[in-house]
């Protein structure tokens, strides 16, 4: 969903002469740069979770992130788990660390601060998967600086699903879970704060073509409508589908600098990554959305009904599921990433309309020349690679009582016929009432 004029234009500065501060990597970390071109945030998210009690902002319009590590999460058999995470400072629960990391939800259009420090060595950076922010500002490690402490500033243009990881070492702090999903709503979402903590909610989409989701707007958006090219749901799910190796998170992913590459004369440049270990990744734990998948791997393992994501990690939104319990007659948003080191695939019991793709709503000008919303009839896979955002919206009149499942693949071997193959099933109930 384009914003054809924001009314706010963020300059531009040059950094000829700057390069060494913005694209070496300090480790430790010596420099934490101020962020160029710094704006006064208009995120009303923090200050609306305060209002319900569940944090204590300490910047207004702005959120408080640590990057951490060495807490500790439980697999299928009972055995711990060392991964790194991201902690929200402003909530007493979840500042020493969630995973996957605290949701964000940011309306469209809003100038977006993250207050981000890494709580230990080495540094990190925070990438967010899909938004376009300036350079200095887009977190990737290499390319962008690898900092102590920073304030990342965005403006997000289109509605829709996305994430945020750290991309210093990506195989390793991805994988060990330095991530969280991001939600961009339409500008609206949080202007009424007797509404905005519940459903319905809407998102972008394109659906002229599919009458049995009441509600959409087409409309104009150079208009100004914050609700054209939208929908209402009044039910939302999100699968944060998850492997690990424990032999990487409880023996070697220990030490954040191990496996870093050895940096020779020239960062960036020179780096030598030949060293590691990263290659191997067999993967022997599986998560949606945080939820361990019980039984040993290759053997099918189902999560529990009514699994719910509290508010405080949630932007003040009460009510998302993980396992679906919705009602006929009703508007379903599932929101599924793949954050696993390996490809999977989704297959939903029902029919389901896939609305966007990686953020993008199809069918949404300006991409309505090149891409439309489709139906994926009940029972046939979606193919995931690592990353992708898949949006589907789901309506009926049937009572459903079954499961979506999730299939992991071992993707070690891929293009050797025969070697590709699911290592564990993960079964999310999926109700109907
Ligand atoms: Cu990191």
């Amino acid at each position: 969903m384009a914003l054809p004029n924001s009314g706010i234009i963020i300059p531009r500065r040059s950094i000829a002469g700057m390069e060494g501060m913005w694209a070496k990597m300090w480790d430790p970390p010596k420099e934490s740069p101020g962020t160029p071109e710094l704006l006064t945030p208009t995120n009303p998210v923090p200050a609306f979770m305060e209002s319900l009690g569940l944090g204590d902002v300490k910047v207004p319009n702005t959120v408080q992130l640590a990057l951490t590590e060495g807490i500790t999460i439980t697999g299928w058999n009972g055995a711990p788990l060392v991964i790194m995470a991201v902690g929200d400072q402003d909530m007493d629960a979840s500042k020493g660390g969630t995973y996957p990391g605290t949701i964000l939800r940011v309306p469209r259009g809003v100038i977006f601060h993250a207050e981000t420090q890494g709580k230990t060595s080495p540094p990190h950076t925070i990438h967010w998967h899909g938004i376009e922010p300036t350079p200095m500002n887009d977190g990737v490690g290499h390319t962008s600086m690898e900092i102590g402490k920073y304030t990342y500033q965005l403006q997000p243009n289109f509605i829709g699903s996305y994430f945020y990881h750290c991309h210093r070492n990506t195989v390793q702090h991805f994988e060990m879970g330095l991530f969280g999903f991001l939600i961009i709503e339409p500008p609206d979402a949080y202007a009424n704060p007797l509404t905005a903590g519940g459903y319905p909610r809407r998102t972008a989409a394109s659906l002229a073509a599919f009458p049995q989701f009441p509600g959409f707007v087409a409309g104009d958006l150079a208009s100004g409508d914050p609700h054209a090219y939208t929908v209402p749901y009044d039910y939302e799910a999100l699968w944060v589908c998850d492997d690990m190796d424990s032999y990487w998170h409880n023996q070697i992913g220990l030490e954040a600098r191990a496996w870093y590459p050895a940096i020779l004369n020239r960062p960036g440049v020179d780096d030598q990554f030949w060293h590691g270990h990263f290659h191997d990744f067999n993967p022997d734990n599986w998560f949606i959305t945080g939820v361990v998948v019980p039984n040993a791997p290759g053997v099918l393992g189902t999560i529990p009904p009514n699994v719910v994501v509290p508010p405080g990690l949630n932007g003040g939104v009460t009510g998302m599921q993980v396992s679906v319990n919705a009602q006929r007659g009703k508007t379903i948003l599932v929101r599924a990433l793949c954050a696993s080191y390996n490809s999977m695939r989704v297959t939903f019991p029902v029919d389901v309309v896939i609305i966007a793709w990686d953020g993008r709503a199809l069918g949404v000008p300006p991409l309505a020349r090149y891409s439309h919303a489709y139906r994926v009839p009940a029972g046939t896979p979606i193919r995931y690679s690592v990353a992708r955002r898949i949006d589907a919206l789901i309506r009926t009149d049937t009572a459903v009582n079954a499961f979506a499942t999730v299939e992991f693949f071992d993707t070690r071997g891929e293009n050797v016929p025969g070697r590709e193959r699911i290592v564990k099933t993960a079964r999310i109930p999926f109700v109907i009432n």
